[in-house]
């Protein structure tokens, strides 16, 4: 007899966006072997948690069936490439996220194995063929890829390995900034690890953007290091070397050089609640799901709702990298019965605080192997202590970015937030102040190891002292460093735990 050993199906998607059907799979299958619920996750897609290894097999079929997949969603590969979400908010989201499946075929590995394996297409082990691409080795570590649109930076474009920042002159895309070696993970006691922000490194042109992702990719392929899993993502090859020599290296990769980057602004990681009408005419209601949990609990019923509103929509679903859904593309029409399915199921879009808004939480305890402390389950809880602080202080409205994680590994990118909130051991955490409400600055070790008490004693003091000694507009991460609460960081190995 075996233990009933369990896993969780992730899924590759890039940029999120997910027909009715796909959907309505997911729903199943989530009900079928998995816990019933749907985890939207920071990388825009969805994991399925508690697979029971004699079901993985058949989840992974029918995966397939419904024309998604999991290649690549895990390993030492190019992982599920993300771009804005919300095409409301850019008539030019249909060219990025074309531009986001693009990077994402171009990069997956061509071996058979997955196939073969998970779907029976025969030969399992011993097959000749080398990955022309990524070789008999694969990539030193995990590599990231992002596009936004500013002024939104739904995907954190400063976390990504590689990021691209559409510049947008004249009413068209005439190419991207590139940004290269951004990266979260860091381990408690290991100094030598770091959470980065990426170097905004040159412009190219649309033609050339798969041409520089392959590159990229492919000088870390070489250079990475393949010793130590530690210093193995693209930020530490390029800090190891110099951003100069990964520019020079980059180029002779290319063939020709990047040329200056473009000026743009970035003004916001989170996603616009609501309904909103796209340049297409089209309605797309962005749609808070708190910690990317679709579920249904006593009174509200949110799977049920939505997988009610896939066999309804004459849109499709899109996931966005704050763990939020966008119900897209839907008529004027359709938009009614959305909203009264919504109210049916008692998940009418509620007004929340500027801060729940803006939270982040990794999955983290129980179903993380790696969790230090709670982090999914726990932030709405700490969120509501906060919010009865905020209300004292009239700042209930105030959008201030607040995220998560179980530990230091960043899944839940909280190095990147204004609040950042680390497990440290069960019920303990790191606090983290200062990073940038656009996505641009790390944050900085503000207190180690608290306890909720002393977490919601220390942010009062902050709040009370913002509400008092703000600059008109200020926000929360700059006002902390204006006032020395902490340092600012300028680059990822001034950071320390
Ligand atoms: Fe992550 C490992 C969950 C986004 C950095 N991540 C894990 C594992 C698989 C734990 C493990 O290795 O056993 C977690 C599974 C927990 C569970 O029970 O589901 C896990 N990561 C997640 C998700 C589901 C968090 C969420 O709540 O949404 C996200 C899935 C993304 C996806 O759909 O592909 C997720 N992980 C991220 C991000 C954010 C991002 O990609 O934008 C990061 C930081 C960015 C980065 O990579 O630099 C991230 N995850 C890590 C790391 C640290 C990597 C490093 O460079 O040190 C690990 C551990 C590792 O790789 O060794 C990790
Ligand atoms: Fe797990 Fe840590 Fe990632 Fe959270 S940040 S999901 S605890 S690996």
């Amino acid at each position: 007899l075996e233990p009933a050993y369990s896993f969780l199906i992730r899924v590759r998607m890039p940029g999120g966006m997910v027909s009715p059907e796909q959907w309505l799979c997911m729903d199943a299958l989530s009900d079928k072997y998995a816990n019933g619920t749907l985890k939207l996750t920071t990388r825009q897609t969805f994991q399925l948690h508690g697979v029971l290894k004699k079901n993985l097999k058949t989840t992974i079929r029918e995966v397939n069936e419904s024309l998604l997949d999991t290649i690549s969603a895990c390993g030492d590969v190019n992982r599920n490439v993300m771009c804005n979400a919300n095409p409301a908010e850019s008539p030019f989201h249909q060219e990025v996220i074309e531009l986001a499946k693009e990077i994402g075929r171009h990069l997956l590995p061509e071996t058979k194995a997955y196939h073969e394996i998970w779907l029976d297409k025969k030969l399992v082990a011993g097959s000749k063929t080398t990955e022309p691409f990524y070789g008999d080795r694969y990539l030193p570590r995990k590599f990231k890829i992002g596009i936004v649109i500013p002024p939104n930076n739904d995907c954190d474009i400063f976390s990504q390995d590689l990021g691209f920042i559409a510049i947008i002159e004249k009413g068209k895309i005439t190419g991207y900034n590139v940004v290269a070696g951004g990266g979260m993970g860091s381990t408690f006691g290991v100094p030598e690890t770091y959470p980065r922000t990426g170097n905004v490194i040159g412009f190219c042109t649309p033609e050339q953007a798969i041409d520089v992702a392959e590159k990229v990719v492919a000088v870390q392929r070489d250079y990475g290091n393949r010793a130590d899993r530690k210093q193995a993502r693209l930020k530490y090859t390029i800090d190891r070397n110099g951003l100069d020599w990964f520019k020079a290296e980059l180029q002779k990769y290319l063939g020709y050089s990047l040329v200056e980057p473009r000026k743009f602004v970035l003004t916001h990681t989170g996603d616009s609640y609501g309904w909103k009408k796209g340049t297409d005419s089209k309605w797309h209601l962005t749609y808070f799901v708190e910690g990317g949990r679709v579920k249904n609990s006593d009174d509200k019923k949110l799977k049920d709702a939505l997988r009610e509103i896939a066999t309804i929509t004459d849109g499709h679903f899109i996931l966005t990298g704050n763990q939020n859904v966008i119900l897209g593309g839907v008529s004027e029409k359709v938009k009614a019965k959305i909203n009264s399915v919504l109210k049916k199921h008692c998940v009418s879009p509620e007004s929340i605080s500027g801060l729940r808004k803006n939270s982040i939480a990794c999955v983290a305890l129980p179903t993380c192997p790696l969790a230090f402390a709670e982090a999914e389950r726990y932030l709405p809880t700490l969120v509501t202590k906060l919010e009865a602080v905020l209300g004292k202080y009239d700042l209930l409205k105030e959008d201030i970015v607040i995220r998560m994680t179980g530990c230091p590994n960043g899944c839940g990118r909280p190095y990147l937030a204004e609040i950042g909130l680390i497990g440290k051991a069960p019920g303990h955490y790191n606090l983290y102040l200062g990073g940038s409400f656009n996505g641009d600055r790390l944050n900085s070790l503000y207190r180690e190891n608290i306890s909720e008490a002393q977490i919601l004693k220390e942010l009062e003091l902050v709040i009370d002292d913002f509400s008092k000694t703000r600059k008109i507009n200020e926000r929360l991460g700059d006002f902390v460093i204006r006032k020395n609460y902490v340092k600012e960081i300028k680059e990822g190995k001034e950071f320390s735990h």
